[in-house]
């Protein structure tokens, strides 16, 4: 295996403070534990702990709500944590569910959280909580390791592998690329399970693929199944874009270098589309992965956290400098691209058909958020159901794998249980982040915001007769993109309480970038804009042209395209 060369190829003096974090945190151990036995605070004391949590998949937050009258009262923020696991694919069986659920409402604020990378996020768990909520994952198979931190993340995949042989392969791979690229510390085992032996865990404490400062920044795989670009493969640093022919897993086309992440006032951050570079088989795939890690690795930037990304590295040596040393390390050359075509993003909702003859249901969950009477609905079902829970990277669910025979009982049973929707088509289509109160780096609301403005928004479709369209709109608190605004059709990137820059003309397949068209706007002039050019577009659209598509083609900016690289390789 490869063995990290770079380690300290830079005194640590000149690097950025998180680098001595890791290289002097004992393998990611730090000293989390004493903090989660100290009593004086509900927080953790030591800011180098806050950052290696995260590589446990644990954030320290606050509530936010409560921020001015604590202070005012002289206490501490009101500390709580998030815990994000690490799910590849996305599949949970209904025992897990149930579990899932309990320790929701036991350890956290009641809710689960469906997140943009197709997992789970528990939020508002104390830190007292944090110990008997990882021993209870444990119980039943799931983890948070490396869900955050500089590591590879959560891996995602086209959602519900049980649709057809292919998906199956290709969440097999999610899931092997997942264990490929985890960190081999044992500290996950020892500060949160007692240091319990895993005999499938790692045995080995030297990181050969990350060594001891692990990565400049985070890394994200996607894996997508064309047509289906649910996953938005151009948003990450590493995509996998299935090729089928014949029916069969032929492989991937090889994308690189995506990411959504920019900071307001910065011209040096943007987000960024993929290069597709060039096409590998199933079996080369997990080397391939390896070798752009490590690339990321050795050349990513180690000064400027917000210039860490592989989409500057990718920028900052060129796209055949990046080939070249990839090649070099795989010992061979990658395929010329082969061709696909994406005509989707959004999850299949209602009933569905794979190929062996089961169904599956796709559920539309706002925001991902799954509390109060759906959460209690989907408990009642999980009681029953023999299928799986698939989360999607849109935030929903699609309760896979049901018998033709049991068709009309599950379907008598969704309706007795409300599960049935009938949001707008826009609205199903559309995405927002967590934001406020959790999340430490929000500007401004999306999640809680999403509702009131999906409201005024399928008002202003319905008004234009456009109320059957199915538009993107994706809302995030910050320029930061989880909910990828920048690949919307209208992306909204809060700047500070109710004000929003506003982003135009993504395509709805995610191939082409949306174009800041505002700055820091209210409400009333986002939809100013909206109803001139939605106006517009009922007037002149052409036969079946997407709302972004129009934009695109009447010039509204002119939008970045992916760029595919149709190498010769010879
Ligand atoms: Fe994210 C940071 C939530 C998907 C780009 N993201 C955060 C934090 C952890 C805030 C923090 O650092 O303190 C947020 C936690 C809030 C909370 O209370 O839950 C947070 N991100 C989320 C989730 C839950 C949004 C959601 O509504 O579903 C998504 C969880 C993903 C997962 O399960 O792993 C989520 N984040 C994304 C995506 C979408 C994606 O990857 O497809 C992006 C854009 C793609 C990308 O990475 O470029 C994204 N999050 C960021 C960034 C900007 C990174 C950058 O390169 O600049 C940050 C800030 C950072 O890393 O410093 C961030
Ligand atoms: Fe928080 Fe910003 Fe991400 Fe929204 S986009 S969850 S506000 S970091």
């Amino acid at each position: 295996m490869l063995k990290r060369d770079a380690d300290l190829s830079q005194p640590l003096e000149k690097l950025h403070p998180n680098e001595r974090i890791k290289h002097e945190s004992r393998g990611l151990r730090g000293t989390i534990d004493q903090g989660l036995e100290d009593r004086i605070t509900a927080g953790l004391p030591e800011e180098a702990d806050r950052q290696l949590l995260k590589f446990h998949g644990i954030y320290q937050e606050e509530n936010r709500d409560l921020r001015q009258e604590r202070r005012q009262k002289r206490l501490e923020p009101a500390y709580e944590f998030m815990v994000r696991l690490r799910l590849p694919g996305g599949v949970v069986t209904p025992k897990q569910w149930l579990r899932l659920d309990e320790l929701a409402r036991r350890y956290g604020n009641g809710t689960l959280r469906l997140t943009t990378r197709q997992t789970f996020q528990f939020h508002g768990v104390l830190k007292w909580n944090l110990k008997p909520l990882i021993q209870a994952l444990r119980l039943i198979h799931l983890d948070s390791i490396a869900a955050c931190g500089d590591v590879n993340r959560n891996v995602i995949a086209t959602a519900n592998p049980f649709r057809s042989a292919v998906h199956q392969a290709v969440w097999q791979l999610a899931k092997d690329l997942s264990a490929h690229l985890l960190p081999r510390t044992r500290a996950y085992f020892e500060i949160w399970l007692n240091g319990e032996k895993l005999a499938e865990g790692p045995k080995n404490e030297e990181e050969p693929i990350y060594g001891t400062t692990y990565l400049p920044r985070k890394f994200k795989i996607a894996l997508a199944v064309p047509p289906d670009n649910d996953v938005d493969v151009f948003a990450h640093d590493l995509g996998f874009i299935a090729i089928v022919e014949g029916g069969k897993l032929a492989g991937f086309n090889v994308s690189v270098g995506g990411g959504m992440g920019r900071t307001d006032g910065d011209l040096s951050t943007y987000p960024k589309l993929g290069e597709v570079i060039g096409f590998c088989t199933l079996e080369q795939a997990i080397q391939v992965a390896e070798k752009v890690v490590s690339i990321q690795r050795d050349f990513g930037n180690r000064q400027n956290r917000s210039r860490a990304r592989l989409k500057y590295t990718l920028d900052v040596h060129g796209q055949e400098w990046f080939i070249g040393e990839l090649e070099q390390r795989l010992g061979w050359k990658l395929e010329p691209t082969r061709p696909f075509a994406f005509t989707r993003r959004t999850d299949p909702f209602g009933w569905v058909q794979g190929e062996d003859g089961k169904w599956h249901y796709g559920l539309y969950i706002e925001c991902g958020r799954v509390k109060g009477e759906l959460m209690c609905a989907l408990r009642a079902l999980a009681q029953e159901f023999n299928g799986y829970f698939c989360l999607t990277c849109n935030q929903n669910l699609i309760l896979a794998g049901i018998e033709e025979q049991d068709l009309p009982r599950m379907r008598q049973q969704f309706s007795d249980l409300g599960l049935v929707d009938s949001s707008s088509p826009s609205r199903r289509a559309s995405l927002a982040c967590v934001a406020l109160p959790t999340c430490n780096l929000a500007m401004a609301e999306a999640e809680r915001y999403f509702p009131k403005f999906m409201e005024r928004f399928e008002q202003l479709l319905a008004s234009l007769g456009l109320d059957n369209e199915a538009i993107t709109v994706r809302i995030s608190g910050c320029p930061n993109g989880c909910a990828r605004p920048y690949l919307a059709e209208i992306g909204l990137s809060g700047r500070s309480p109710g004000k929003y820059n506003l982003y135009l003309g993504g395509s709805p397949s995610g191939e082409r970038l949306a174009v800041l068209h505002l700055e820091n706007i209210d409400e009333n002039r986002i939809f100013a804009v909206l109803a001139q050019c939605l106006q517009q577009y009922a007037n002149e659209r052409r036969n079946g042209e997407s709302f972004g598509d129009f934009l695109a083609r009447i010039g509204w900016r002119e939008p970045q395209t992916v760029l595919t690289l149709n190498q010769s390789n010879g």
